[in-house]
């Protein structure tokens, strides 16, 4: 498939309400659309990395800088016969997964368009629904969040996930299983915590934890290890997870019994599945974990959580937990079962609603045979 144009958008959409870990408040979210036409045919990919490096190192400048001098260069105006052909040929960049990612979503949507296949099932997808939760930031009171947990459960959604820093921690999974002693629940720490801190762990041992989400520093697999060695709740690595040589190292070194696969942390949907494929080898499971993603991102975690050995429920929530109004249609939604429909459409599945991209396009930048033809603000 010949790459004729790629588009860039940097995107801002407001946050329904603050979002608090242990990294901060956020307001609203920032990332990057990518947009790719190919012999007629248009893909849509979401680059994950955020307006702050709080996170990951990567921002939406370096994503930006990298796609549009390095990866938009390394495939436009060639002709790309599979998607890891276009893998080979941005592969001299080191990391930058999170703007790897972006592109090769877009030519993922874009060659399941030219097949006439749904992103999942060109993926490898089995399931026709995918289990959800949800993801709550830290909240005033133990008891706000226990509204909030309520209000999660009331709509349908299959586990929650809450968000621990030192000092919000053991009292706020107490507070919960007061009221909720069995509800399937997990803890995220964003790498707050250090070795030394094991005794918070160990009293969350008791309370039936499904998993306990990136404890440790976020480059850090030896210490997760020892940790693990301590506790019967599974550890599920998040953030040191950025290929899979790093869930090899993981797994052989007993440092989690969970991995949770974001194609952007990773650099993109085929790395996800080669991560995918070892956990199932090894009878490890995953799940799909979420970075406040718009509605063209969403698809691409929606399709990518229908394969089989994504067997927890996912951080992919309804469009209207994030955002007053998705810029794709249908929008994302959750049943009261707790599942939310993997689109059998071609490709992603959804319409990018164009005006309402533009609304929340900050920048924009656009690529032809190697030009740069237009940038603009909005
Ligand atoms: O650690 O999983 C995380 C959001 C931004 C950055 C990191 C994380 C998150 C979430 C939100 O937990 C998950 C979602 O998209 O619902
Ligand atoms: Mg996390």
């Amino acid at each position: 498939m010949r790459i004729d144009r790629i588009e860039m958008r940097h995107v801002k959409l407001v946050l329904i309400a603050p979002f608090v870990t242990s990294m901060g408040v956020e307001y609203d979210e920032e990332h990057i659309i990518v947009r790719v036409d190919a012999e007629g045919v248009t893909g849509w990919g979401e680059s994950v990395a955020e307006g702050t490096p709080f996170y990951s190192y990567e921002t939406v400048q370096t994503a930006w800088h990298i796609l549009r001098d390095f990866l938009i260069p390394s495939v436009l105006g060639k002709d790309i016969a599979s998607i890891d052909d276009a893998i080979a040929l941005g592969a001299r960049v080191r990391g930058h997964r999170m703007a790897k990612a972006g592109l090769e979503a877009a030519l993922w949507d874009a060659f399941a368009k030219a097949e006439g296949k749904s992103l999942s099932t060109l993926l490898g997808g089995t399931r026709k629904r995918i289990d959800v939760g949800v993801s709550i930031g830290i909240q005033p009171s133990p008891a706000e969040l226990v509204r909030k947990v309520d209000g999660y459960l009331g709509e349908g959604y299959r586990r929650i996930k809450i968000k621990i820093a030192p000092g919000s921690d053991l009292a706020l999974v107490e507070a919960i299983r007061r009221k909720h002693p069995t509800v399937p629940l997990q803890v995220d720490a964003n790498s707050a915590y250090e070795l030394s801190d094991i005794g918070i762990f160990r009293a969350m041992d008791p309370y039936g934890l499904l998993l306990i989400e990136q404890p440790l520093s976020c480059d850090d697999i030896y210490d997760h290890s020892k940790l693990q060695a301590e506790l019967k709740t599974p550890i599920c690595l998040d953030e040191s997870i950025h290929s899979l040589a790093d869930a090899r190292a993981a797994l052989e070194l007993k440092s989690c019994r969970v991995i949770n696969i974001k194609p952007g942390r990773v650099g993109g949907f085929t790395e996800s599945k080669k991560i995918h494929d070892l956990c199932a080898s090894m009878n490890i499971p995953v799940w799909h974990g979420g970075m406040l993603e718009s509605g063209i991102g969403r698809a691409g975690n929606v399709a990518l959580a229908s394969l089989p050995n994504f067997t927890l429920p996912g951080d992919i929530s309804a469009s209207k937990r994030y955002y007053k109004e998705d810029i794709v249609d249908p929008a994302f939604e959750v049943a009261a079962d707790g599942t939310m429909a993997v689109p059998t459409g071609p490709g992603i599945g959804v319409n990018v609603v164009m005006d309402r991209l533009d609304r929340v396009t900050v920048r924009r930048e656009e690529f032809t045979r190697g030009k740069k033809e237009h940038e603009g603000s909005y």
